[in-house]
């Protein structure tokens, strides 16, 4: 039933399955339909006791503090960089996630951008997209099997790439905070010589402490024959300098999932053919992104009832 005093924020869409669900039990209200969102603010501000958000999107402080009766911010993803946890647990907001269920979708997305970068997929579709089959000459690309795979990060999604990597008999190496000796993988403290080693260096770290740690000269250490693949946050590289190594061919490749200020891309990055490009779609299957949202509801339902929602963060 109805229950006509909850009412939700939504910032962004979900399948239509979770968003029928919502509808039937709560007032939801979307932030990403609104031509005036001030008006939605001043309306409903006081009423809104959940907001549901993306894991990249989260919820500015700004917004929370207009949220007075908040009680829960559901985050469809599992990045909680985007929300103020600090500031949200000053006011005693739950923050959730949806730990687990889209682990292999973000794998499999590692994974296709870093065949598709070594393999110049994307270059030779749009030559042949083009028309220009017959009078080009594409070069030729890099080999996958077997080569040597730097991930950063070794958290659940590192785990599954490197799983994946194994069956691609890579050699496989990471960084991370602390080493997990239980792991088959071999740990290097300083990033910069991961970098220099590896043919990939992959980026599969949290962005909890939002600053970058790809920088300048970690890809300068990758060096001119190096590929770097993102399925993380864009706010962990300096992408700018990301640009820099890539137009001056000072790095082989990259294949991008994230960027700093999505839905923003610059567009520098359009014209490199050697880039292979994503606007955030690791985790956006109908299968996944219906998981995430069952554990949406399942957070909020708790949450509205007096419990402790079982994916607080
Ligand atoms: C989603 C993500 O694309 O889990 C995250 O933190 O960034 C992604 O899985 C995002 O949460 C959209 O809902």
């Amino acid at each position: 039933m109805k229950d006509a005093l909850v009412h939700l924020l939504l910032t962004q869409p979900l399948p239509d399955a979770i968003d029928q669900q919502l509808e039937a039990n709560y007032v939801v209200h979307r932030l990403y339909q609104q031509t005036d969102p001030n008006r939605l603010f001043d309306e409903f501000g006081p009423l809104i006791q959940g907001v549901v958000t993306g894991g990249a999107k989260g919820l500015d402080n700004a917004t929370m503090d207009r949220l007075p009766a908040l009680k829960i911010i559901a985050i469809s993803g599992i990045g909680t960089d985007a929300v103020d946890l600090v500031h949200a647990a000053r006011r005693n907001i739950a923050v959730t996630t949806t730990p687990g269920v889209l682990t292999d979708d973000v794998a499999d997305m590692a994974f296709g951008l870093l065949i598709a970068t070594l393999r110049r997929m994307s270059e030779a579709e749009a030559v042949l997209r083009a028309g220009r089959w017959p009078q080009t000459q594409l070069p030729l690309a890099h080999k996958v099997t077997g080569i040597k795979l730097g991930i950063i990060g070794m958290g659940q999604v590192g785990t599954a790439i490197a799983r994946r990597a194994e069956a691609f008999r890579m050699e496989i190496s990471y960084h991370s905070r602390t080493p997990r000796p239980a792991l088959p993988w071999r740990f290097v403290e300083d990033l910069h010589a991961l970098a220099r080693e590896v043919d990939v260096l992959m980026l599969a770290a949290s962005a909890d402490d939002g600053k970058a740690i790809v920088t300048a000269s970690v890809l300068d250490a990758l060096g001119a024959e190096g590929f770097f693949i993102n399925i993380a946050r864009g706010k962990l590289v300096d992408e700018a300098a990301l640009l820099d190594a890539l137009k001056h061919q000072r790095i082989a490749g990259a294949g991008l999932d994230v960027f700093v200020n999505e839905p923003h891309v610059p567009e520098a990055f359009f014209t490199l053919p050697q880039v292979t490009l994503q606007p955030h779609r690791a985790s956006a299957t109908q299968q996944t992104r219906l998981e995430m949202g069952e554990i949406v509801l399942r957070n909020l339902a708790a949450c509205f009832s007096g419990e402790t929602p079982p994916d607080k963060v």
